[in-house]
């Protein structure tokens, strides 16, 4: 089978001009990665040329000798459905899991994205909790990026207040989101940070940059990423009008949707407040 004909890719494909149409993808921003399932890697490697070997610019031993469709470095999402093997490639993680080498697409020389080691880290974390965990994504939604100007950047409290805005998000998300500080994009320590959120989480907002989610597939990612975004324009849209709730969504009510759901949302997440003020605990 030709790889753009494969399932997994044209999956691909339209969740990165999905986030495109939601405006998540200005310019170059984003990057999208996906762990190919080996009979996937199987039914398309007769179009395979394999390049140089190059440094990841960081190990990821759990991923040795996998396969990974992911979106280039300056590449634009809104370029993906008209010019794949331009936008986006395949890679192969060396038996060390410190090297890749493209063996597919990025046919102008490209090369895969920028957040290359936020990526892999990320999907080795997610593999090691869960071995159906495929996709990490990354992208710059815009009320979540406004959020992290006004809420602490503390795990706990940016996590309640986005689960107070929808009821479906603490079953979504029922680990939360971590927050990774400001730090400079695109290389090992940002990684590090990310990942070690990921460890446990399914979203990690960047502040002042975007957010990281992972998915065992394209409709579960793309789906967390629009819930934490439409949760956080919520929330922008209270701000604007008042920094106080006059009601709002309980701790035990929280806890009531455990059983329902068959979720255990994160208690660190449901302490008693003392302020009706938006982002004190
Ligand atoms: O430009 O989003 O974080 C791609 C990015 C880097
Ligand atoms: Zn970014």
């Amino acid at each position: 089978m030709k790889v753009l004909e494969a399932k997994f890719v044209e999956g691909f494909m339209r969740m990165a001009n999905d986030g495109w149409e939601q405006g998540w993808h200005e310019r170059n921003g984003g990057n999208l990665s996906y762990r190919i399932k080996p009979e996937e890697v199987d039914s398309v490697k007769e179009e395979f040329v394999a390049g140089d070997w190059r440094e990841i610019g960081t190990e990821v031993k759990d991923l040795a000798g996998e396969y990974f469709l992911v979106t280039g470095s300056g590449k634009y999402f809104r370029n993906v459905i008209i010019d794949p093997t331009d936008s986006i490639g395949i890679i192969e993680v060396d038996e060390t899991g410190s090297k890749y080498r493209i063996v597919w697409g990025f046919v102008n020389g490209g090369r895969p994205t920028s957040e290359l080691p936020s990526h892999l880290m990320n999907l080795e974390v997610c593999k090691k909790r869960d071995a159906e965990i495929r996709v990490v994504y990354h992208c710059h939604p815009t009320n979540v990026i406004a959020l992290t100007y006004v809420l602490p950047l503390e795990d706990e409290i940016f996590t309640r207040e986005i689960w107070e805005m929808a009821t479906e998000c603490p079953i979504v998300f029922s680990k939360g989101i971590g927050v990774v500080p400001w730090m400079v994009p695109g290389g090992r320590d940002i990684a590090v940070a990310t990942s070690e959120i990921m460890a446990t989480k399914d979203v990690a907002v960047w502040a002042h940059h975007g957010m990281f989610v992972c998915g065992t597939d394209f409709d579960i990612a793309f789906g967390l990423m629009h819930t934490v975004e439409k949760a956080a324009e919520v929330l922008v849209k209270v701000l604007s009008m008042t920094n106080k709730k006059r009601q709002t969504i309980q701790p035990d009510e929280f806890r009531a949707l455990n059983a329902p759901f068959g979720v255990q949302i994160n208690e660190e997440c449901l302490y008693e407040k003392k302020s009706d003020i938006i982002g004190e605990r």
